[in-house]
């Protein structure tokens, strides 16, 4: 295998004392977090699109990375040297987990026939690789935004022959992640939305969409893929409008057209904070509803409102996160996807483990707050003491719904001196960093 990092070998812990920025501080694989150990707890992948196919465009500037494995004329055999400088990076990082679109890995030919047959043989060089690793793919998905015939959406296009390539894509898409071995495969409705209602039939789009989706469910069954099938909800970007808006809007999309027992969530962070939630609260919801099955781990930027998918460095939201996932009890067979890409200055080939470094450790780090967090049950604690009240007497009936409003308004009536307590927000922040400030000690 030709080498596209020379100049990187394989990084290892050593350590917060460490000076070696090309090392691990927090993520030690091996060591034992709570049940797991932390390489199981943080089955972390690489995005195939960001980390090998990101050159630096921006709106106003042209590509500016220079990445080794362009370097070749053909386009079966640039694409086979992506793959093998993904292959030298997962092995180096010690990643274990890929992510990939169809069109990340194989170009596209003339007719969707040559296009299929390109896909089909770099299916058959990654597998290749795969054998001589322990490298696995997390998940796989199809491109339904790139191709200009997408423009007014894939499933939800109003044009029926785009409706028939997005199904034939998506079919082609599931049988490779098939035989790659996939854990999940993901919808992200990238131009499933609008741009106005005046020339739009939501009602139909939407059934279109279930449709859609009903018809990879019963693919998906036909030729034995038995992964996990993810939704990966989005408010807005590339359409003005996504479907798929958040968690929330995705599970009420999900049961009205009887697909939620088929699909848990892939939860973005940055999609979280682009729909005004915090990444936490989209966990949450999706947890609480037995629906957290994936995580496109990365960060927005408070000042920038669109999806800029940097590297997650920020370990408070890591901790929150992590808790949320510790609380769910893992989210296997789903993981952690550096859905992220490196800032355009950040342009040399050695920014790619930086970046991948600097986010495995955030999340290490936070992985080991939470934990504690949750042993010394600081929060559990004070939250059951909050609800006390639902605990016994009228409290008790309410929550197990043997009263009505006849007996609560003879209650108040006979309560009319209530009383509320704090609910100490700032305390409990102030915790959090003692948490947070501690474990960045021991
Ligand atoms: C875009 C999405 C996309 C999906 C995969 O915003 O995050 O990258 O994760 O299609
Ligand atoms: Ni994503
Ligand atoms: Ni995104």
């Amino acid at each position: 295998m030709r080498e596209f990092f020379s100049n990187v070998s394989a990084i290892r812990y050593e350590g917060p004392r460490s000076k070696n920025s090309l090392s691990f501080k927090y993520y030690d694989p091996e060591e034992r977090i709570g049940d797991k150990k932390m390489k199981d707890h943080l089955r972390f992948a690489v995005a195939f699109w960001h980390t090998f196919g990101f050159r630096g465009a921006d709106l106003f500037g042209s590509e500016n990375m220079i990445r080794p494995w362009d370097n070749f004329t053909d386009p079966m055999e640039r694409a086979k040297a992506k793959v093998d400088a993904a292959f030298e990076f997962f092995e180096k990082l010690g990643v274990r987990y890929f992510c990939f679109h169809d069109r990340d890995i194989a170009p596209e030919g003339e007719t969707l026939g040559e296009t299929n047959r390109n896909l089909d043989e770099i299916t058959r060089y990654i597998k290749r690789l795969m054998n001589g690793s322990d490298v696995k793919c997390l998940w796989g998905t199809a491109n339904l935004f790139k191709d200009p015939i997408y423009t007014h959406g894939a499933a939800t296009s109003c044009n029926v022959d785009v409706f028939a390539r997005a199904a034939a894509q998506v079919k082609k898409a599931m049988e490779v992640t098939l035989e790659l071995g996939g854990q999940n495969f993901v919808f992200w409705g990238g131009r499933e939305g609008y741009e106005t209602l005046l020339n739009t039939d939501m009602r139909f789009e939407l059934d279109n969409y279930a449709r859609f989706l009903h018809m990879a469910v019963e693919y998906a069954r036909e030729i034995g893929f038995t992964g996990q099938l993810l939704i990966e909800p989005k408010p807005k970007e590339p359409m003005k409008h996504q479907y798929d808006f958040d968690v929330a809007t995705t599970l009420a999309f999900l049961k009205n057209y009887d697909l939620d027992r088929y699909f848990k969530l892939n939860i973005e962070a940055n999609h979280a904070t682009l729909g005004g939630h915090t990444f936490q609260h989209e966990l949450r919801y999706a947890r609480i509803n037995d629906k957290l099955g994936s995580i496109d781990i990365n960060q927005g930027d408070p000042l920038l409102g669109w999806d800029v998918d940097r590297f997650p460095t920020d370990v408070y939201s890591t901790t929150l996160a992590m808790y949320e996932v510790l609380k769910n009890g893992g989210i296997e067979p789903g993981g952690f996807n550096f859905d992220a890409k490196v800032r355009r200055p950040s342009f040399e080939p050695v920014d790619l483990f930086y970046a991948h470094i600097a986010g495995m450790d955030a999340c290490a780090m936070g992985l080991k707050i939470a934990h504690r967090l949750l042993e010394d049950k600081v929060l559990d604690n004070f939250i059951e003491e909050r609800y006390a009240s639902y605990r016994d007497g009228i409290g008790l009936k309410i929550a197990s719904g043997e009263i009505n409003f006849r007996d609560l308004e003879r209650y108040a009536m006979e309560h009319e001196h209530i009383q509320n307590s704090s609910g100490r927000q700032e305390m409990l922040e102030a915790v959090l960093n003692e948490y947070m400030f501690e474990q960045q000690r021991s």
